[in-house]
């Protein structure tokens, strides 16, 4: 077995790869993040305590290890043989690489809202069975507090407070209904075969959203489709089948949740490369990038339900970001103008065009100036 993926269930990002690896049928084993195995490999290896790592024994002495989900995707896909999650279409590709983004580092919104909110007594004794499960389950809930205490803290963090609550569920509740109506049409976002868009999805909506009881019964409620697709997407019966779409399509039901991407998600982007145009002015010489800049007002919601709330300004996901202006740019000839087309549609022409101040890499598992 050449693979290990450090995680757990009730982890976000490591449902989004462990999905993502049953689909490539690649073969790996996996090792739960106890607090041993952070002590033991983690934190000697990445540097700092993150879920999930993929180690790769390739041959070398100590193998790799592979942190961010994106980058572990795009390790496999490199290393691996078969179907590619990346569509060879170039705008597919782009509305791909747009809702991974969105998957990742929006939809982690509501899931941080409805676990704390609703499903905090499973969460802390899953935490627990995770970290310490040697331990009696009565000790564990008292041993992991320190970790409930920090990712329950992050709520604010991320915008969600009581004023903004109601638009958290609001635009979850109208996420999950165009979801449900694309399901209703195709199995997954691009067509039969799931793409590197369908695992941005999976972290959020399985690995919290589902999973956590409370907030399964609302999606088993309200959008049972979803639910039959973060199930298949996380434990799919057959790897490596599927296609994409022909002709680079991009199904009509899949604009909703792009505009969604370009109605919430964008402007507080584009606030965050304003931050990191200010912060790269005042730090020239710093390379390392600090994970937060500081706090902004940021609007949460969706349609009527649009509220002005604080929120810490995330240079990560500008990182994503780059990836999609990127791809973008290496477009030429008609395939670019299809993308731009695509872009203008959805509410996003502002990323026409677009360049970060300054170039980001991921470097020793940090995020640094390119
Ligand atoms: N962008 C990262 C996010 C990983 C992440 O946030 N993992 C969570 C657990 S699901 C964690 O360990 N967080 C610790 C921290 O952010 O300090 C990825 O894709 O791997």
């Amino acid at each position: 077995m050449t693979y290990t993926l450090i995680g757990t269930a009730v982890s976000l990002y490591t449902g989004k790869v462990r999905g993502y690896l049953r689909w490539k049928n690649v073969a790996f084993r996996e090792q739960l993040s106890t607090v041993e195995a952070y002590k033991s490999v983690i934190l000697p290896r990445i540097g700092w305590p993150v879920v999930p790592v993929l180690l790769h024994d390739d041959g070398s002495a100590r193998g790799r290890a592979v942190q961010d989900t994106t980058e572990i995707i795009d390790y496999v896909e490199a290393h691996e043989p078969g179907p590619s999650v990346y569509p060879d279409g170039p705008v597919q590709k782009l509305a791909a690489l747009i809702l991974e983004l969105f998957g990742d580092e929006w939809l982690v919104i509501p899931a941080m809202h409805y676990r704390w909110a609703y499903n905090r007594d499973f969460a802390q004794a899953e935490f627990g069975a995770t970290s310490y499960p040697d331990l009696p389950p009565e000790e564990r809930l008292a041993a992991v507090q320190k970790s409930v205490d920090f990712f329950s803290g992050a709520l604010p963090v991320l915008g969600i407070a009581p004023d903004s609550v109601a638009a958290v569920e609001a635009s979850f509740e109208a996420f999950l209904a165009a979801f449900e109506a694309h399901l209703e049409q195709h199995d997954f976002l691009f067509g039969s075969r799931p793409s590197i868009g369908d695992y941005g999805f999976l972290g959020p909506l399985y690995a919290h959203l589902l999973r956590d009881p409370a907030s399964g019964e609302i999606m088993e409620r309200l959008a049972p489709r979803v639910a039959d697709w973060a199930r298949r997407t996380h434990a799919p019966q057959h790897a490596l089948t599927g296609d994409f779409l022909e002709d680079d399509d991009i199904p009509p039901t899949l604009m909703p949740m792009l505009e969604m991407f370009a109605a919430q998600q964008l402007p507080v982007l584009l606030g965050t490369a304003r931050a990191l145009a200010e912060w790269s002015e005042e730090n020239p010489d710093a390379s390392e990038l600090p994970r937060i800049f500081g706090f902004n007002k940021a609007m949460i919601g969706h349609g009527d339900t649009v509220v002005e709330t604080d929120r810490a300004i995330f240079p990560y996901p500008l990182w994503m970001l780059q990836r999609v202006t990127d791809h973008l740019a290496g477009l030429d000839g008609e395939a670019r103008q299809s993308a731009e087309k695509m872009l203008r549609s959805i509410g996003a022409a502002k990323l026409i065009g677009f360049e970060l101040p300054i170039r980001l890499k991921r470097e020793n598992y940090k995020l640094v100036r390119g």
